[in-house]
This record gives C-alpha cells, sequence and structure tokens, in this order.
C-alpha cells in the first residue's frame, strides 16, 4: 500500500525520468535508443520497474504512466532533431494492459499527432506473452501498427513459450534475444546454439536481430560473427538521460 501511495505521488510529482540507451548497428551505426523508466523516489532514490512496473499493471497506474512514457520519448527525439542530432528512432516497452487496451491505438495516434513525431521513428517492444494473450486480437492490433508504419519488435526473445512457429503470423520487424543468452554465448555451448539459431530463422522470415545484454568484447565479437545485426548493452552504452544522450550523439557527428 505504501508503495502505492507512492506510486500515485510519482505520477503526480513528476518523479518519473526516462533514460535512453543506445542500439548500435554493424559498422557501428546508430539503430535507435531504448526508453527506459526510471522513478527517482525523494527517500528510497532509484526504484527499479522490475519492482514498480508489476504493482502499477496490478493497480491500474500503469495507464497514466505508460502514457507519460509515451509522450516523454516522443518530445525527447522531437528535441534531438530541432538541436541538429537526426531523427532518432526510439524503442518504447508495451505493458499488457496498454497493449489490450481498446484506447492503445488511439491514444499512440493521438501521441503521434501532438507530438508531430514521424511513425517511422517510434517502435514498441512488446514481450512474447503480450500476444499469446489472445493472439487474435493481437495480430489485428499489429497489423493496425504496421498500417501506422510504427515497428515492433518482440522482446526478451526466447524466455517465453518461444513457439516459433508463431513468428510467420505476426507482422513484426525485429526479435531482441533475452539477454540471458547472451551471458553465456561465449562460455555454453547450448547457448550459443540457441542464439544462432534464433538468428538463423528470424533472417530467413525476414526479421531483424538484436542482441541486448551485451557486456564483453568477446560476446559482441561473437554476435557479429553470428551475423546478429543490432547490438545493446553496457559494453556500447549504458542507460543515459537525455542531456547525456545529447553528448553521446554529438561526439558520434
Ligand atoms: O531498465 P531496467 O533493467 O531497470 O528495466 C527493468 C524492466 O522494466 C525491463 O523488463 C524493462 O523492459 C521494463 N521497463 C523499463 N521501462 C519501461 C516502460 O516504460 N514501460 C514498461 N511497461 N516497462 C518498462
Ligand atoms: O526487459 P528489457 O529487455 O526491456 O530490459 C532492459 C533492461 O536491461 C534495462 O533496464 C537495462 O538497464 C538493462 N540492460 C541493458 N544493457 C544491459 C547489460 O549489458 N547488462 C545487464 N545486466 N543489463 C542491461
Ligand atoms: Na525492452
Ligand atoms: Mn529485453
Amino acid at each position: 500500500v505504501a508503495l502505492r501511495n507512492d506510486l500515485q505521488e510519482a505520477i503526480d510529482g513528476g518523479q518519473f525520468e526516462l533514460h535512453y540507451q543506445p542500439l548500435i548497428g554493424r559498422g557501428d551505426r546508430l539503430a535507435g535508443v531504448e526508453a527506459l523508466l526510471r522513478w527517482h523516489h525523494p527517500v528510497k532514490g532509484y526504484v527499479s520497474p522490475a519492482r514498480f512496473i508489476p504493482l502499477a499493471e496490478s493497480t491500474g497506474q500503469i495507464m497514466p504512466i505508460s502514457e507519460w512514457v509515451l509522450e516523454r520519448a516522443c518530445r525527447d527525439m522531437q528535441a534531438l532533431a530541432a538541436r541538429g542530432l537526426g531523427q532518432v528512432r526510439v524503442a518504447v516497452n508495451l505493458s499488457p494492459l496498454q497493449f489490450h487496451r481498446a484506447s492503445f491505438l488511439a491514444t499512440l495516434r493521438h501521441t503521434l499527432q501532438r507530438t508531430g513525431l514521424p511513425p517511422e521513428q517510434l517502435e514498441l517492444e512488446l514481450t512474447e506473452g503480450i500476444l499469446m494473450d489472445d493472439t487474435e486480437a493481437a495480430i489485428d492490433i499489429l497489423h493496425a501498427l504496421r498500417s501506422l508504419r510504427i515497428g515492433v519488435s518482440i522482446d526478451d526473445f526466447g524466455t517465453g513459450y518461444s513457439s516459433l512457429s508463431y513468428l510467420k503470423h505476426l507482422p513484426i520487424g525485429k526479435v531482441k534475444i533475452d539477454r540471458s543468452f547472451i551471458n553465456e554465448v561465449t562460455l555454453s555451448a547450448h547457448d550459443a546454439a540457441i542464439v544462432q539459431g534464433i538468428i538463423s530463422m528470424a533472417h530467413h522470415l525476414g526479421l531483424a536481430v538484436v542482441a541486448e545484454g551485451i557486456e564483453t568484447a568477446a560476446q559482441h565479437q561473437r554476435l557479429t560473427d553470428y551475423g546478429c545485426d543490432i547490438f545493446q548493452g553496457f559494453l556500447l552504452a549504458r542507460p543515459m538521460p537525455l542531456d547525456r544522450l545529447e553528448a553521446f550523439l554529438r561526439a558520434r557527428l
């Protein structure tokens, strides 16, 4: 209950921040950034979304939080563009409740209109669980996103049911291999086989592959050898507030 009340104060009192983690393509090309929510609690300091997102899901508070995240991410990318840093693609994590709300697509459209962000610059990250809940409804929403020209990636890929065959029915653009497989990709023959299998299958289906949680140069090299398209992890860049992202981008111009 305490955390729940705190969450309401956080919503009302502007205690949320968005940090951004760069996604780096082959040849050191910037592929975009992932928006990661941070709660700066006045007493507890930074509280991880892994702690408060599940709570916010159960109380419904996830809805105003999600709308804030989407709007902030769009506005921040517009601010970067206005400062001459180019049209940076931003990936926003979706919660299940948000995705299945009847108002979801309308909210997206309105946010893009209000902020002026070109839809091609927005990407949504969904977990397999979101798609498995009600696959028929999910596919309809994915088609609507595609016609809006908003990108979709499957996050934490490999940790859910991962019925690989369902991928062929889904209009999506990318899979993000969960970092639990990347952790030991250079140490475990099993993880290496799983990672290569995912990359091969995804490429045959016309999907791009992101490896998340890259922490060592050996992992980066191995994933490069396996043909992975995009890399994300502390080795390349940590999540950072907008002003630091701006400096990061400026240094690459
Ligand atoms: O950045 P960090 O490792 O603390 O993220 C923990 C979890 O919180 C991850 O699963 C991430 O996807 C999720 N998360 C981060 N930001 C958001 C957000 O804006 N919305 C939702 N629904 N989940 C988020
Ligand atoms: O579930 P999701 O993939 O959205 O989680 C993203 C989270 O992963 C972010 O909170 C981010 O802080 C974290 N993350 C990003 N790169 C790395 C990394 O290299 N190592 C670890 N351990 N976590 C990472
Ligand atoms: Na994510
Ligand atoms: Mn992930």
